[in-house]
């Protein structure tokens, strides 16, 4: 065959590996999880729940493996609170899960829809029982949104997109309480044109660090005809700089392929928020909603995808329009 490219994420046999007929209550559809390795090496999903009104909770899904035999709790485990936290009139959406060992603390980064439009929202916990609001860090219109390990320089860092319509890119903020942000950078710039990553991007799972850099999974939104597609591609940034793009791939490289990802209530979407990485320190599972219907997860090597962006990787198109 001759139309051959690099499969750096290998679908798993079992997808989809959850979707609305596993759960225990009614809903219409789960995706976009969030996730984390617990200390015993069991997989958490925070999963994005949308329930038959359209409005979005989460749910956490467990597994000894990461692919089979989920535990799902019976009940919702973080619902919208718009009594006390207004944004969320209209449901959380999309959590990213980042272990912060300074707090030991998981930190939760989500999309409240509120009347403006998505904001980004921060809540911290322990057990994913009880859960620290911090309300919302980064008001409409914003999401696509995670907080990074560690601080910088002393700073959390935090990567999120706000819109500039008709453009959205990435960008990075910091702070020193997690309350109050400033210093913000343009990290990643949608490129324009025909590009498949033209016009809107955003951050996918947190990044994940490694002794060559951030790195960094995105997603990348084409308008067609028929509509929007959402792929992937990769990016590099410095480790003590993480506004500095040294690598950025110019191919997606996931992108919709296979039915359940084709076909459901948004067609031809892949869309991961968290990723967890086996004992080897090498092994990723990438975990995704596919067409806003299903959660599907991906296997790669951190090693092969640094070394692809090796290869494929522009240093000059991290902020200018190719
Ligand atoms: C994005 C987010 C995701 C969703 C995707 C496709 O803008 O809102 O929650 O999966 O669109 O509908």
């Amino acid at each position: 065959m001759n139309n051959q490219h690099a499969e750096l994420f290998r679908r798993h046999k079992l997808n989809p590996i959850l979707s609305a007929a596993n759960w225990p209550y009614p809903v219409n559809s789960i995706f976009n999880p969030g996730a984390t390795l617990l200390p015993d090496g069991t997989t958490l999903l925070l999963c994005r729940v949308e329930d038959r009104r359209g409005h979005s909770h989460f749910t956490v899904a467990r597994s000894d493996n990461g692919a089979d035999n989920w535990r799902i709790e019976s009940r919702p485990t973080l619902l919208a609170n718009p009594e006390n936290f207004p944004e969320e009139l209209w449901g959380i959406e999309d959590p990213r899960v980042t272990y912060i060992p300074e707090l030991s603390k998981y930190a939760v980064v989500y999309t409240a829809f509120s009347r403006d439009g998505p904001g980004v929202s921060l809540a911290l916990t322990e057990d994913f029982h009880s859960f620290e609001r911090y309300g919302v860090i980064m008001a409409p219109e914003d999401k696509d949104a995670a907080l990074l390990p560690r601080r910088i320089g002393g700073q959390w860092a935090l990567i999120h997109r706000p819109v500039s319509a008709p453009r959205a890119h990435m960008w990075i903020s910091f702070s020193p309480d997690l309350r109050h942000w400033g210093n913000h950078k343009l990290m990643l710039e949608a490129r324009r044109g025909a590009w498949w990553d033209a016009n809107k991007i955003g951050l996918s799972p947190p990044p994940i660090e490694t002794p060559r850099g951030w790195l960094v999974i995105y997603h990348g939104v084409r308008q067609t005809a028929a509509g929007a597609i959402y792929r992937l591609g990769l990016a590099l940034f410095d480790l003590q700089a993480p506004e500095h793009c040294i690598k950025r791939g110019d191919e997606w490289i996931f992108g919709p392929q296979e039915v359940y990802e084709q076909r459901g209530d948004v067609d031809n979407v892949v869309f991961p928020c968290g990723y967890t990485i086996a004992q080897d320190g090498d092994t990723i599972n990438i975990y995704y909603g596919a067409a806003d219907t299903s959660i599907a997860m991906a296997t790669g090597s951190l090693r092969s995808i640094l070394d692809w962006l090796e290869r494929h990787g522009d240093e000059s198109t991290a902020t200018l329009n190719g």
